[in-house]
């Protein structure tokens, strides 16, 4: 990938790493952790430490059946985080996790560098908000909304129809103005999808590259990780490596995690595994 996002160039396959902020009172994981801007921008700087590569600052949590939230609540929740931020020098990126365009334009005015959009456009206002101020935007594969995505977790062919689905994502992009050399895509992992859909997806996430964009994927403490081993959400690093892992070998350059030291280390060490040469074989022994 080559792509600017604020003051850095992303470039080569990575592995990048995007640290999660989420000012939520519920998000499924961490929520009411970090709805204090002091404690929202502490945790930033903590993912900078540990090697973020970005930070991503949401005001409303996506969790199946999650209650929306309004325009002026989500800004009151993320802008303060983006000022502080950036009043402090923080060195980083910043991107804002949001579905609405006014949220996305007082986060880009306050000094926000890139969009995480999970409703892959739904609201044509954000595409409007990305065009104008030409930032690149992350566009995220879902159905509905967080209260129905659920219901709508039904394919014949779930890669197939996300790939298909994300190439309409590209085309409405497109028509809003937005440059395609600014996107990244993301096939939206527990969005519109059942533990089994996200699986299938993560074990063939490389034929995502077909889409021919740089690709984000955020499988952190998700809850195939619960289904598959039972663990509590509290308790999701060691599944969340797993897919990491699964991740960077196939070739994704981001990566959106809650825990980013541990995760840093395992994508650095996957990394080094997908670039390494295979050695060549023995010559044969003998005559
Ligand atoms: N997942 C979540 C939120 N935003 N953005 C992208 N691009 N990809 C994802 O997979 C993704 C996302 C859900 O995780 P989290 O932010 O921890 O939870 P909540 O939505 O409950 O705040």
């Amino acid at each position: 990938m080559k792509l600017r996002i604020g003051a850095r160039l992303f470039e080569g396959p990575g592995p990048f790493l995007m640290g999660i902020v989420n000012a939520t009172p519920d998000s499924f994981s961490d929520g009411g952790r970090f709805l204090d801007p002091a404690a929202a921008v502490d945790q930033a700087s903590r993912h900078a430490d540990e090697g973020a590569d970005l930070v991503d600052v949401g005001g409303e949590s996506t969790r199946p059946g999650a209650p929306p939230v309004p325009a002026d609540e989500e800004i009151r929740r993320v802008v303060p985080i983006v000022e502080r931020l950036r009043a402090r020098g923080f060195p980083l990126p910043i991107s804002v996790d949001t579905s609405k365009g006014a949220v996305a334009r007082a986060a880009l005015a306050a000094g926000a560098d890139l969009v995480n959009d999970v409703s892959g456009l739904a609201d044509p206002d954000l595409g409007r908000a990305v065009a104008e101020a030409r930032v690149p935007v992350v566009l995220m594969h879902t159905r509905g909304t967080p209260a129905d995505m659920q219901a709508r977790a039904v394919y014949a062919d779930v890669m197939g129809e996300v790939v298909a689905e994300l190439r309409e994502v590209l085309a409405r992009a497109a028509r809003a103005g937005i440059d395609l050399g600014a996107v990244v895509l993301d096939p939206g992992l527990g969005f519109a999808k059942t533990a089994e859909q996200s699986v299938e997806l993560l074990a063939r996430i490389g034929e995502l590259r077909a889409l021919g964009r740089p690709l984000l994927v955020g499988p952190s403490r998700k809850s195939f990780i619960g289904k598959l081993t039972g663990a509590p959400v509290t308790d999701r690093v060691p599944g969340t490596i797993a897919a990491v892992v699964a991740c960077v070998l196939a070739g994704v350059e981001l990566l959106r995690v809650h825990d980013v030291a541990p995760c840093r280390q395992a994508a650095l060490v996957a990394a080094a595994l997908r670039d390494a040469r295979p050695l060549p074989s023995p010559a044969p022994r003998g005559g």
